[in-house]
Formats: C-alpha cells, sequence, structure tokens
C-alpha cells in the first residue's frame, strides 16, 4: 500500500467546498425524495441508496474531467448524479418515462448518460470493472488523456471479473481508477465474513499497482487522493486501487431492517456523515460562512429536485412499440 500523506492537496476554498457541499446534499436530497416516491409507488422496480457514501462520488468526480468516463454499480444514483447526469433525466428515469436517461428502460440500477461521461450503470456485481479496463484501453489506443473510473463494494471486490480487470489494467497500464466503496457489508454480509485480510487495497500490490485507504466519508481527502491517482493515470503510469472507507446510512434495498447490524454501529457512522462533517468544517474555524449559506444551498435543491419530479410526472411512458428501439447504440 502506499503513502499518501504527502499527496498534493487539491485546492479546498470555501466556494469549493460549498460545491462540494451542494452536489453531496443534492444526492442525499434526491435519494430521500425518490424513497418516499417509491413508497407512494410512483417509483417502479426497486432502488438501492447511496445515502452516506455521497462523498466518495462527489470527491471523485469532482477532480475528473467532463470527458473522463465513470462506471456506477446497482447502487449508481449518486455515482451519475456526481458526473454530471441531470437529476430531470435520472428522475424521469427512476419513474420509467421516455425522457428518461434510458428512455425509461433501465430503471434504477442502469441509469447514467455517455454525453457527460457516466456509462449506464452495471447491476451485476463487479461486471463493470472489465467494461473500465475496455473504456480505459479504448482511450489509450485513441491517444486520448481521459481516464475511467469503476466503483465497486467490498462485496464486489471479490469477483473475479474484478480480479481479471486490474490484473489486465495494471499489465497493459491502463488509466484507470478502482474505487472500491467498502461500507463494511454486502448486503448482509459483514466484509469480516468474506475477506480476510485487513484493507482490500492491500491486494494492489499483488496486481502490481498502488493502493490506498482513504476516509470515504471526508471528500476532500476523497479528492486528494483521487487526483493523485487519476493524475497518474493521465501520465500513461496505469491503474490505481483506492479503498474508501464508508457506510450506507440506509438499508441494502427497500424492505431492510438491518438486522445484521447493531443500532450503536449505525449511531456512530452517523456522527461521521459526510454532509454534517462537511457543514461542521463550513461553518467554523477562520473562514467559517454564516450557516444561511447552507440554507440557501438546502433551498436551492430542494428547488432543483422538485423542477426534477414534476418533469418527471409530466413526462409520457415508453410506447409498447419503444421496446425494440435504442436497444443498441448505432454510430449515425
Ligand atoms: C454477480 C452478482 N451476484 C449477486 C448479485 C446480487 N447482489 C446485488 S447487490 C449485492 C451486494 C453487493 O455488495 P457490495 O459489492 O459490497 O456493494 P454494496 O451493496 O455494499 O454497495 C448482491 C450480492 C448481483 N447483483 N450480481
Amino acid at each position: 500500500m502506499i503513502d499518501m500523506a504527502d499527496a498534493p492537496m487539491p485546492t479546498t476554498s470555501v466556494s469549493r467546498m460549498l460545491h462540494l457541499y451542494r452536489e453531496m446534499l443534492l444526492i442525499r436530497r434526491f435519494e430521500e425524495r425518490c424513497n418516499a416516491l417509491f413508497l407512494q409507488g410512483k417509483i417502479p422496480s426497486t432502488l438501492h441508496l447511496y445515502i452516506g457514501q455521497e462523498a466518495v462520488a462527489v470527491g471523485v468526480s469532482s477532480v475528473l474531467r467532463e470527458d473522463d468516463y465513470v462506471l456506477g454499480t446497482h447502487r449508481p444514483h449518486g455515482h451519475g448524479l456526481a458526473k454530471g447526469v441531470s437529476p430531470d433525466a435520472m428522475m424521469a428515469e427512476l419513474f420509467a418515462k421516455v425522457t428518461g436517461c434510458c428512455k425509461g428502460k433501465g430503471g434504477s440500477m442502469h441509469v447514467g448518460d455517455m454525453s457527460v461521461g457516466a456509462f449506464p450503470a452495471i447491476a451485476i456485481v463487479g461486471a463493470n470493472a472489465p467494461i473500465a479496463a475496455g473504456s480505459a484501453l479504448s482511450a489509450k489506443m485513441r491517444g486520448t488523456d481521459q481516464v475511467t473510473v469503476a466503483y465497486f463494494g467490498e462485496g464486489g471486490a471479490n469477483e473475479g471479473a474484478v480480479h481479471e480487470a486490474m490484473n489486465m489494467a495494471a499489465v497493459l497500464r491502463l488509466p484507470v481508477i478502482f474505487v472500491c466503496e467498502n461500507n463494511l457489508y454486502g448486503a448482509s454480509t459483514p466484509v469480516s465474513q468474506v475477506v480476510a485480510i485487513a484493507q482490500i487495497a492491500d491486494r494492489a500490490a499483488a496486481y502490481g499497482m498502488p493502493g490506498v485507504v482513504v476516509d470515504g466519508n471526508d471528500v476532500i481527502e476523497v479528492a486528494r487522493v483521487a487526483s493523485v491517482a487519476i493524475e497518474r493515470a493521465r501520465r500513461g503510469e496505469g491503474p490505481t486501487l483506492i479503498e474508501a472507507m464508508t457506510y450506507r446510512l440506509c438499508g441494502h434495498s427497500r424492505s431492510d431492517a438491518c438486522g445484521y447490524r447493531t443500532r450503536e454501529e449505525e449511531a456512530e457512522w452517523r456522527e461521521k456523515d459526510p454532509l454534517v462533517r462537511l457543514a461542521h468544517q463550513l461553518t467554523t474555524g477562520m473562514q467559517a460562512v454564516d450557516k444561511t449559506a447552507l440554507d440557501e444551498i438546502e433551498n436551492e435543491v430542494t428547488r432543483r429536485i422538485d423542477q426534477a419530479v414534476a418533469f418527471a410526472e409530466a413526462s409520457p411512458s415508453p410506447e409498447p412499440e419503444d421496446a425494440l428501439l435504442h436497444v443498441f447504440w448505432e454510430n449515425t
């Protein structure tokens, strides 16, 4: 594992921190609204919420370029929104409307928009990692310096596809960043039951790439570590495995009473809520902002989500004859 203690800190001006706060709050409130709409029966299928993990996707995307790529998981709303997928198009997708980012055919677990570099998410655990390696190989062969990020959980880290992708990426020195979001449970299974080593990032050495553990609830730290990995990849020096330690402050999916973990553990992690932490950083210290600045962001985010819900509700459903359209991408 490598020590990134001396890695350069991306600029952490107040305006940048407020921007990161807004991005994380958008994801949090978007998903809280989705959950309410799901319970009202307005969103079909199921939902895997990202509540508590927002600092990972926001920190990583804050140091990506628009023409870089990300590949999300079955828990993809945060990955997509942080990369720039429109809340309108994502909400419409969750409503299975024709204006959705996958034209209403994908639903929650497949949201994405290639025009902002967000591949449609892949719900087969670990299956996005080889595609990320392929995307990175494509960038390398085209001679661009674009990088690709693959997100997966600590459960996904045990999938054969992830091992294969990391090995190939290291051998070919591909510009890909593997971001393992270790939220301690793969659905109901504690990580200690499926991983025999202390940190998944330790595996990086076996592939021949740097591995680093980061506090995944600290958006500034995530951005700092990600920027080092991204710049390394852009220079042609190959992949990095980042393990972001975090916690899902919600159930795995619908109707999860979280019987596999204690209320005390949940309370401990609520204290480390990435939004609460950043709000605290912003409202204390030398450059403290007035709390009204955060209230304004809250109001702005609420209006943005109201707009997305109104857009989704007003949008038409696909017609049955649309079923065979846009199934394959055509280079027209
Ligand atoms: C290949 C595969 N196996 C099983 C599942 C069912 N499944 C969906 S989510 C999940 C847990 C994944 O855990 P982890 O990768 O740690 O991600 P997290 O849910 O914690 O975000 C499982 C087993 C699946 N979607 N794909």
